[in-house]
C-alpha cells in the first residue's frame, strides 16, 4: 500500500487512467508527547504524509494500528519521514513509545469526471497501486436517496468504470481489508453528480 519515493510513477499511472490530480502532501508535526498535529491528515490518493519530529531529544514512531502496514521511527532533531498512500481508506496509527499519541490518515477516492450528464461513463478509483499481499478492497456505493451498500467486496482491482442509470448524486467509499481479518476504516465519501 505504501511506497517511498515512488510518487512520480504512481501519479503518472493515476493521470493516465483517470485524470485525477493528487493534492500536495500533508505535514504532520510532533512537537512533544501530546500528539500528532494535525491528528487527522486528509490526502488525495497517491499523496504523501510527511511526519516531522520537532523534538530536540524525544523519538517517536508512526505505527499503523492495523499491524504490519507501516512502522517507522521518527527520530528527534527535526527529521522528516515521508510515506505515500496508494489505497483509499482511513488509516489509524499511533506512537509505540507514547501510547496516548494517536492519529489518522484519511485517503480519498478519486473519480473522473466528477460531474457529467446521464449516459456518461465515470471512472471510480480506490487505489493507485495494488493492495499489500493478503489484503483486498471493499467498496461501497450509495445511490441517490438510498443508503450505502456493498458494491465491490474483496476485490483486488484498483478502479472500475460506472455508467449511472439515473440522475442525482452517487457516493462511494472504500477500505483495505486483510483477508479473514481486520480492516481499515472507510475513506471519506466520494461524490459524483449526474445531471
Ligand atoms: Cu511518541
Amino acid at each position: 500500500m505504501i511506497r517511498r519515493a515512488a510518487i512520480a510513477a504512481t501519479l503518472l499511472f493515476l493521470l493516465s487512467t483517470a485524470s485525477v490530480s493528487a493534492a500536495a502532501s500533508v505535514t504532520v508535526q510532533t512537537v512533544n508527547t501530546s500528539g500528532y498535529n494535525p491528528s487527522i491528515a486528509l490526502i488525495s490518493l497517491a499523496s504523501t504524509v510527511s511526519w516531522q519530529n520537532q523534538s530536540v531529544s524525544t523519538n517517536h514512531t508512526t505505527t499503523s494500528d492495523l499491524a504490519g502496514l507501516w512502522d517507522l521511527t521518527l527520530n528527534h532533531g527535526t527529521t522528516t519521514t515521508d510515506l505515500a498512500f496508494n489505497n483509499a481508506g482511513s488509516f489509524a496509527y499511533h506512537c509505540k513509545i507514547h501510547g496516548n499519541m494517536r492519529g489518522t490518515v484519511q485517503v480519498k477516492m478519486a473519480a473522473s469526471p466528477t460531474s457529467a450528464t446521464l449516459g456518461t461513463q465515470f471512472v471510480i478509483v480506490w487505489a493507485a497501486a495494488a493492495a499489500p499481499t493478503g489484503y483486498v478492497f471493499d467498496v461501497q456505493r450509495k445511490r441517490p436517496n438510498k443508503p450505502f451498500k456493498a458494491w465491490m467486496t474483496g476485490v483486488q482491482t484498483l478502479q472500475t468504470t460506472f455508467t449511472p442509470a439515473r440522475k442525482g448524486t452517487f457516493q462511494f467509499k472504500a477500505r483495505l481489508r486483510k483477508v479473514g481479518g481486520l480492516s481499515t476504516g472507510y475513506s471519506p465519501n466520494l461524490a459524483i453528480t449526474v445531471t
